[in-house]
């Protein structure tokens, strides 16, 4: 009987059978020991080398350096610009041992100085008195680049405040002049760099006016590119002027991009905040993001902030933020009257470089037994071993189906660690969507960190785990997995100093970011040490005052960098007239992460007017802005009135918060003192160009 209940078929037709099975079967296995084909947008080759950068220097240095401004007006003296010991040697040198890859300089800034000696305008080096006007900052800056092995990148600002054309065509054929002068006389430039900002008003040629143009169309952006190209094949191009450029802003320039960050922006349309710090996870082009941030609040050199350059744990927090989430980091060095980089900026910058490598030193991950879940094909080519061999170029890879597939790392014994690095092969596109870390700890998986993209680089931090395997599990991704690298390191710990504030009643609080660390503080301007005073609770304080503090950690003996901070008069009595709104004194509880905003159905000017219980000397004020994402209602131009009786009102001071938008620190204004008991900051336009103002503090600054 024929046990298939069908037809008997010949013997002949089984072996045919069988041969068609075998043949499929490899057929299949071929099929996917073939690379994965690529996965929406990819890189070009410029992005691919610029992305393998990874950290690099900006520059700020013009004639704003000498008039302690953040955007010069445009009318701004040549004759200033005289720096004694110049020495763009000194900057490359630093840059070099700070392990950085190229430098950005702003040849021109929004005052439209030029740092190089173009012919096309009278407002340059050549009109200075540095070098007798024989003087070219960007050949210099050119030549030390190139002696210390570095990339050269321009700056050069659309808007451009001197320029007596800016906002008519002429001015158009002017500025594509200077980006061919910077772009054929100084050898390769990697990157150029063009800042969106715009803010209208300026002294062109001595019009002193405010000039309008649209950020979209006027620098027909386009045509400018293609110039660029043509004269500089190797380029990438920054643009944050209304035009998709080969990289994005990441929307702000406090030094972090999003958790969440993918390389892609739609190719058209409008790019509001939340894209430029995320990407667009189906975006039709590939723009990634680079992170700008200076290693001191402001971008030129203010003498006031050589105490405020960055701390070690606030610019490792800017390298994972960073580098660590699929960015590649634009370091600011303000350059000093002088011509020099600050000791201050150099210091922080190599110890940074230094704990940068200390972390990264030793990857346990290397030499170890891994194994995933799925292989491409089941062929070694495609293995988990790839993603440990230190090849950029070859990785592990998953059958075409499979979305979801973990890698186990087996250490072989205990090991410690508390960092975790993934690199997605970013030629084939960006694909994860989701993963997750797990460490097998006695026996059972704990999982350490969830995150979402990966990206060209992605790094996780969590609190020191002991274990003897990691798997790492991808738990979405768009296509295939394709991951060239996973780094598994134990990074020394950083203690981050503790911040100070001083609440409306004068209490000091005083808050570690490690609960577990001991804070010792001073009052009298010395270095507190494990010697001085304990921090035990909050404590009242009157008049003005000044308090240091670290955080200490006595297992391990380090100590954080030391905070400081300086307070005027305690607003214990002060008072904000007319709003009826008791959340309106987040502006005086001394937190800047409280903000309080203005009823929005105000009309501008919109008043803020605070009674100071009595009257005081005054001699400045200062406005620390909302500190939030969305719709922060940043004032950018102020008026600053004072009053004795809250009914005639003396106008002491009026301008703009230059960049703020972009970078909202404390704003600082000084103005002839004056005695008064009320102030009353007018906000005259605020950053969205709508009726709602945010302020997270307001204080005074006092003679005496
Ligand atoms: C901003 C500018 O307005 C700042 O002055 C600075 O140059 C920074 C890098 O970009 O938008």
């Amino acid at each position: 009987m024929n046990p298939f209940h069908g037809p008997i078929r010949p013997l002949k037709y089984f072996l045919c059978d069988i041969i068609l099975t075998v043949c499929c079967v490899l057929g299949i296995c071929m099929a996917q020991t073939v690379p994965p084909a690529s996965y929406g947008p990819v890189p070009s080759e410029n992005q691919l080398r610029w992305q393998e950068m990874e950290y690099y220097a900006f520059i700020h240095f013009s004639l704003n350096t000498y008039t302690d401004q953040s955007w010069g007006y445009g009318n701004e003296d040549v004759n200033l610009f005289n720096p004694t010991e110049l020495d763009c040697r000194q900057w490359a040198r630093i840059c070099k041992e700070a392990g950085m890859k190229g430098i950005i300089l702003t040849a021109k800034h929004h005052c439209g100085f030029c740092l190089w000696p173009s012919e096309y305008t009278e407002y340059s080096v050549k009109n200075a008195p540095w070098r007798d006007g024989k003087g070219d900052v960007v050949r210099e800056m050119a030549d030390a680049c190139k002696e210390y092995g570095l990339r050269l990148g321009i700056y050069l600002s659309p808007w451009d405040r001197n320029y007596p054309e800016y906002g008519k065509p002429e001015y158009v054929t002017y500025f594509r002049n200077q980006l061919t002068e910077l772009l054929t006389k100084y050898g390769p430039i990697f990157e150029v760099w063009f800042d969106g900002a715009n803010g209208g008003t300026g002294y062109y040629g001595g019009a002193n006016e405010n000039r309008k143009i649209d950020r979209t169309t006027y620098y027909d952006w386009s045509n400018t590119y293609r110039l660029i190209r043509k004269l500089q094949p190797d380029i990438v191009i920054w643009n944050d002027g209304g035009d998709r450029g080969d990289l994005r802003w990441v929307g702000t320039e406090a030094g972090f991009v999003g958790e969440t960050n993918w390389s892609l922006l739609n190719a058209t349309g409008d790019v509001p905040f939340n894209m430029l710090h995320h990407g667009v996870e189906n975006g039709d082009a590939w723009v990634p993001g680079e992170v700008n941030t200076s290693i001191r609040p402001e971008w030129f050199y203010h003498p006031c902030e050589d105490s405020k350059v960055k701390t070690l744990p606030h610019l490792m927090d800017t390298y994972y933020n960073s580098i660590g989430r699929n960015g590649t980091l634009l370091l600011n060095f303000p350059i000093m009257p002088n011509g020099l980089i600050h000791e201050n900026d150099e210091k922080a910058a190599l110890e940074f470089a230094r704990a940068v490598k200390e972390a990264f030193a030793i990857n346990l991950a290397e030499k170890t037994k891994v194994d995933a879940s799925n292989v491409r094909g089941n062929a070694k080519e495609f293995g988990a071993a790839k993603a440990i061999d230190g090849d950029k170029d070859t990785y592990w890879a998953t059958d075409d189906d499979v979305t979801k597939a973990s890698l186990t790392i087996d250490f072989g014994k205990s090991v410690t660690f508390n960092r975790f690095l993934a690199q997605e092969y970013i030629r084939l596109g960006q694909r994860v969507k989701a993963f997750t870390v797990e460490a097998l700890v006695d026996g059972n998986w704990k999982e350490l960190a969830k995150a979402t993209t990966i990206g060209y680089k992605r790094i996780l931090r969590f609190p020191t785990v002991k274990a003897t395997q990691l798997r790492f599990s991808i738990t979405d991704s768009k296509s295939c997995p394709v991951i060239s690298n996973v780094g598994v390191f134990n990074a020394p710990q950083i203690l981050t100093a503790p911040t100070i504030i001083r609440n409306q009643s004068g209490e000091i609080i005083i808050t570690p970011a490690d609960r577990e660390s001991v804070i010792y503080y001073t009052m009298d301007s010395s270095v507190p040490t494990p010697d001085s005073k304990t921090y035990s609770g909050l404590f009242q304080t009157e008049g003005k005052v000044k308090v240091s503090a670290i955080a200490y950690e006595s297992s391990s003996g380090k100590s954080s960098p030391v905070s400081h901070e300086q307070f005027d008069l305690p607003r214990k009595d002060w008072k904000i007239v007319g709003v009826g709104d008791e959340k309106a004194y987040a502006i005086l509880d001394g937190n800047p992460s409280t903000a309080w905003h203005q009823r929005r159905n105000k009309k501008m000017p919109i008043d803020l007017l605070i009674d100071l219980g009595r009257e005081q000397n005054l001699c400045g004020f200062r406005y620390f802005p909302d500190q939030g994402l969305w719709g922060p209602g940043i004032i950018t131009n102020y008026q600053f009135y004072v009053s004795d009786d809250n009914v005639e009102w003396k106008l002491v001071d009026e301008g703009e918060f230059s960049n703020i938008k972009n970078n909202p620190l404390w704003q600082i204004k000084k103005f002839a003192p004056e005695k008064a008991r009320y102030i009353k900051l007018r906000a005259l336009k605020n950053t969205e160009g709508n009726n709602n103002i945010g302020y997270a503090e307001v204080d005074v600054i006092t003679n005496g």
